[in-house]
């Protein structure tokens, strides 16, 4: 009896590392045909993850291609016979709406960490028989597992970065009954790990679809101009399907553009082409031009902006024009309804906000931001920073830890890589110096090179000081002659004296490289007035970003600034009654949208700086 358990645990053991990986990522999603899938999905708390374990903890699941396979215990599969002990309901069971976090949805949810079941029930037809169909997630914090119709479809970590899987032989017309294990519990060796400076928002956070295709599709493709050229657009074109070696035309109509390409026996093909009289895409006028891609009868269409990004020495030059970044870090967050952004309503908000500043770049902290977001952004002109969640103390030893960090790197450069307005990947936020960590930012920086060839690569780092002296401070990180840009996070005036130790204070920047501040900063909570001397009121706030621009404008390389932060956000590490009662204050506008002081500060800096450039 001990050998077949050990023989069927090995079983187990193997089928579970051959599969459950999602299929390659399908771009531009919302030019395709698809059937969104938001709304309200069934749910069960399985805090001790019964769904999941029996009661020896030995998972019931099974991976894709296990025979009879019917996943987890709670996989929705129809039972037949009356007589059957089933201790779970979905019909029966409330909703919650998806996208959207389980947290700010109930009160009873909202400091929970760990499994929550989803459950949603559809009817689907086909356009046409032949086609295929993804299953294509947004983002699930943190870890799910996916069912359909009683199989495992698959599995993914990473909390936020978009998935895939392909369903075309599982899908049914009618009563498809797909399940869905999302799990947030936090975890030492995770991306990011147990520790940060943001609420855990669980749950389906960003939307779901399903993605109709024909048998062979356009599933990728880069157009953007090719490094150092401002006409020459330099990318590739990526099938997925059977019938691979194929012709695809690129069209566009209002350059007059049209060429073809053909792509090879694994379904990729070169792609190059001159641009002629093109308006290259800026903040002043965010350009985006309809860019026609066919296969066969097939056309996917996608707005995309041409752009030149370069540095010169320690200068910024977009299309060839120094530029100074007159950015503000932000938090993927709708404060008003105390959940993570979704959709692009959030976007215009949020993003409005920094316009109101005169922004004309963001840091999109710590990790990626829906899709929503950057496409507003370059819409809107704003340049983005895009970040993933290599956050404080990750496991830097883990080769698992590693391929997560990279997995989510590749997905993200993936997704955005089309999007003129992205111009900088940074791979980390404040980690601390050691050789462990130095080898696994180098490697992720690799990865992003060998995909992207033209954006700056950086990373948040943080100051040190020389000689002992506390006045005189520099970046001595390792890290930092890696980097295409340094940027360096800093708090003077608040987790570092007062704010009149930027009088005193000095920079030294060996690196010829252009520098930004990726954090400065203080909280303040909005409508407490009192004088500049007192911690957490407006006038506080207001005098360190006094002092702190006085001081940062004497770095001769400064290129830009991302301040902490737009809006105010929750966080677990911030209970201070009365002040912070769960929000991290350092907002320039609370997190109801209302200005504090320093807001103004920081808009007359960036107008000033917007006529000096
Ligand atoms: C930092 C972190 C950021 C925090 C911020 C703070 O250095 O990068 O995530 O929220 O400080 O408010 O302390």
């Amino acid at each position: 009896m001990k050998i077949i358990r050990i023989l069927l645990l090995s079983v187990f053991i193997a089928l579970t590392s051959i599969s459950g990986a999602s299929t390659p990522l399908i771009i531009n999603t919302s030019h395709r045909t698809v059937t969104s899938l938001n709304g309200h999905w069934n749910y069960i708390i399985d805090q001790y993850e019964n769904g999941y374990y029996n009661y020896r903890y030995q998972p019931m699941d099974r991976d894709p291609g296990y025979e009879n396979n019917h996943g987890a215990y709670f996989n929705d599969y129809v039972q037949q016979k009356k007589t059957e002990l089933i201790e779970y309901n979905f019909s029966n069971s409330p909703t919650l709406r998806v996208p959207g976090s389980w947290n700010a949805q109930e009160e009873e949810l909202f400091w929970y960490e760990g499994t929550i079941w989803y459950r949603k029930r559809f009817d689907y037809s086909k356009k046409d028989e032949n086609n295929r169909v993804f299953l294509y997630f947004g983002a699930i914090n943190y870890e799910a597992h996916i069912y359909l119709n009683g199989h495992k479809v698959g599995r993914h970590v990473g909390g936020f970065t978009p998935f895939n899987f392909e369903i075309t032989d599982l899908l049914k017309e009618k009563e498809n009954r797909l399940v869905v294990k999302v799990d947030n519990k936090r975890k030492k060796e995770a991306v990011p790990t147990l520790n940060t400076d943001w609420f855990n928002y669980g749950g389906i956070t960003r939307d779901v679809k399903l993605v109709e295709t024909s048998p062979t599709f356009i599933q990728d493709y880069h157009l953007q101009l090719g490094k150092g050229s401002m006409n020459e657009v330099s990318g590739f074109i990526q099938l997925n399907g059977d019938d691979l070696q194929q012709e695809i035309s690129i069209e566009i109509p209002e350059l007059k553009i049209e060429t073809t390409v053909n792509t090879n026996k694994t379904g990729k093909a070169p792609v190059n082409f001159e641009l002629k009289n093109a308006t290259l895409w800026s903040p002043d006028n965010p350009k985006l031009y309809d860019v026609y891609l066919t296969l066969n009868d097939n056309c996917l269409i996608d707005k995309i902006g041409f752009r030149n990004i370069e540095t010169n020495g320690s200068d910024i030059l977009l299309n060839g024009e120094k530029v100074f970044l007159r950015g503000i870090s932000i938090h993927e967050e709708n404060g008003t309804r105390g959940d993570r952004a979704c959709n692009a309503e959030d976007a215009r908000m949020i993003l409005g906000r920094a316009k109101e500043l005169n922004c004309n770049f963001v840091r999109l902290a710590h990790y990626p931001h829906n899709e929503y977001m950057i496409k507003t952004a370059e819409e809107m002109g704003i340049m983005v920073w895009s970040e993933i969640p290599v956050y404080w103390t990750i496991d830097w030893n883990n080769p698992e830890t590693y391929k997560n960090a990279s997995q989510q790197l590749e997905d993200i450069i993936n997704r955005d890589k089309n999007r003129a307005n992205v111009i900088i990947w940074s791979v980390a936020n404040e980690t601390p110096v050691s050789d462990a960590r130095t080898k696994f930012l180098t490697s992720l920086i690799d990865k992003a090179r060998s995909m992207d060839k033209v954006r700056f690569i950086s990373a948040a780092l943080e100051k040190h000081t020389i000689s002992r002296n506390p006045y005189v401070v520099s970046i001595e990180d390792p890290f930092a002659q890696y980097v295409d840009v340094l940027s360096f996070n800093q708090y003077i005036g608040w987790y570092d004296g007062l704010p009149d130790l930027c009088n005193q204070t000095t920079w030294t920047i060996k690196f010829e490289k252009p520098v930004i501040i990726s954090e400065f900063g203080g909280g303040a909570l909005f409508g407490f007035h009192a004088d500049k001397n007192t911690r957490w009121s407006e006038e506080f706030q207001e005098d360190l970003y006094v002092q702190n621009l006085k001081m940062l404008e004497k770095i001769p390389k400064l290129s830009g600034m991302t301040p902490w932060i737009l809006s105010d956000f929750r966080s677990p590490r911030r209970m201070l009654p009365y002040i912070q009662d769960g929000w991290n204050r350092k907002g320039v506008f609370s997190e109801n949208g209302e200005k504090k002081k320093a807001f103004y500060v920081l808009k007359k800096y960036y107008t000033k700086k917007e006529q000096e450039f």
